[in-house]
């Protein structure tokens, strides 16, 4: 079995929707639906915080998040937790810097699962894609009160700066990212925004999510 290819990933992260229990102003159930309705392209789960669901109560969230992805065709992808990707079979984890190496989660997972790595320079890029990485996060780009341990604002510099240097690996642009602001990240080189509290936290989930389509294009 092959690796999923990199043209189909790049589309699937054009619009790349990310939350939990707590982002949600609605249900979580709610606001997946109407941000699918709006257009995202890819979902991953990501239940952090001081009120997030652990156990049972994480699981059952997580079971009913995937099953609205699996009816729309959305990819369900699972943050840091290696246990919950594999008892759901997601179709991919996404891990930062300080969790377990894309090297290990490949060898467990094989090459049909896809394997996002957060990256904040050259060299933590180089290392995602030598250990097997599908796709990479990077930023944040602007300003962000969703992530606590956020590392500073990088602008659409990194971007630019792993295009630059060759690398054609898919990445989304992450943090602070709105309809409004989400062009100069694209034009540096991204192939998707990635996005909690402008989709999560909208009044108007759908439309905010049809603003994101209309903007990027
Ligand atoms: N990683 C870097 S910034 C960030 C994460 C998970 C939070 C992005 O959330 P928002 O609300 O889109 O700024
Ligand atoms: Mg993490």
């Amino acid at each position: 079995m092959e690796r999923i290819s990199s043209s189909v990933i790049r589309q699937q992260l054009k619009l790349y929707f990310i939350m939990g229990s707590g982002n949600c102003s609605q249900t979580p159930a709610e606001v997946l639906r109407a941000a699918i309705a709006g257009g995202i392209t890819m979902f991953q789960f990501r239940e952090k915080g001081p009120a997030a669901l652990t156990g049972a109560a994480c699981m059952e969230l997580a079971r009913s998040l995937q099953q609205i992805c699996r009816s729309h065709g959305i990819p369900f992808i699972v943050n840091d937790d290696i246990g919950l990707a594999v008892t759901l079979d997601a179709d991919g984890i996404h891990v930062g810097q300080e969790d377990v190496p894309a090297r290990t989660l490949r060898e467990q997972l094989g090459p049909r699962k896809i394997i996002g790595v957060s990256a904040h320079t050259l060299e933590e890029a180089g290392q995602a894609i030598a250990d097997g990485a599908d796709y990479l996060g990077v930023g944040p780009v602007y300003p962000t009160s969703s992530k606590d341990d956020a590392r500073a604002v990088q602008g659409t510099n990194t971007i630019s700066v792993l295009r630059r240097s060759g690398l054609s690996i898919p990445l989304v642009g992450i943090g602070g990212i709105t309809a409004a602001n989400c062009r100069p990240v694209m034009a540096a080189g991204a192939d998707g925004i990635s996005v909690i509290s402008a989709i999560a936290g909208a009044a108007d989930v759908q439309a905010a999510a049809e603003a994101f389509v209309q903007a990027i294009g």
